[in-house]
C-alpha cells in the first residue's frame, strides 16, 4: 500500500471539478486502500480523491469510535435532503483550522460501491455532514469557502505561518 501526498489550500488543483468513476478496475481498488491507508495515517475521519489529486468522484470516510468501520462513497448524489445543523468542521487539506459550517441534518445519499453495485443511504448527524463536506471536496470546494472572504484570508496567513515555522524547524533540525 501507498500513502499517498495530500493537497493543502490553498493549491489550485483542490478546485478541480472531478469526473465519474466508470472503470470498477484493480486501480480503482488499490486508489481505495490507499486513500484509506492515507486518511487513517493523517488521522482523519474523510478523505475525498480530489485531496490527493485524483479527480475521480470517490470519498472514504470512517466515523467509527474505533476506526474501524471504512466506508467508500463512488460517484455519490444526494437524491434529497432535510433540516439543519452546525458543526465544527476540520479539513486534512487546511491542517489546524476549524470552523463552524451549517449544513443538512439529513440526506438520502445514493453511490456506488467499489464493485460498482448501487446502492442508497439515509445519514444524519456527523455521518451526513462528513459525507456533504466530501462531496464538496469533488467539486472544487472547502469548508472555508463557506467564510466571510476576510476570515479566509486569515486561514491562508495563518497556514502560510505554520508552514514556515514548520520548514525553519526542519532546517534547525539539520543544522544541529
Ligand atoms: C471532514 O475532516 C469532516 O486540522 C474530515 O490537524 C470534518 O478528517 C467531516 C484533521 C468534520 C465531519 C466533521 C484535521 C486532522 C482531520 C486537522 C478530517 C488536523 C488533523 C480532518
Ligand atoms: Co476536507
Amino acid at each position: 500500500m501507498t500513502k499517498l501526498s495530500i493537497l493543502e489550500f490553498p493549491d489550485p488543483r483542490l478546485t478541480t471539478v472531478a469526473a465519474d468513476v466508470e472503470s470498477f478496475d484493480e486501480s480503482l481498488q488499490k486508489l481505495v486502500r490507499d486513500m484509506t491507508e492515507t486518511m487513517y495515517a493523517a488521522k482523519g475521519i474523510g478523505l475525498a480523491a480530489t485531496q490527493v489529486n485524483v479527480h475521480k468522484r470517490l470519498l472514504v470516510l470512517d466515523i467509527s469510535e474505533n476506526q474501524d468501520q471504512p466506508r467508500v462513497y463512488i460517484n455519490p448524489q444526494i437524491l434529497s435532503s432535510s433540516g439543519e445543523q452546525e458543526y465544527e468542521e476540520g479539513c486534512l487539506s487546511v491542517p489546524g483550522i476549524y470552523a463552524n459550517v451549517k449544513r443538512a441534518e439529513n440526506i438520502l445519499i445514493k453511490a456506488q460501491d467499489s464493485d460498482g453495485i448501487d446502492f442508497e443511504e439515509e445519514l444524519e448527524g456527523l455521518h451526513a455532514v462528513c459525507v456533504q463536506h466530501e462531496m464538496d471536496h469533488l467539486i472544487g470546494r472547502l469548508f472555508v469557502d463557506y467564510l466571510s472572504p476576510l476570515k479566509k484570508n486569515m486561514v491562508k496567513k495563518k497556514l502560510e505561518k505554520q508552514r514556515k515555522v514548520a520548514a525553519k524547524e526542519a532546517e534547525e533540525h539539520l543544522a544541529i
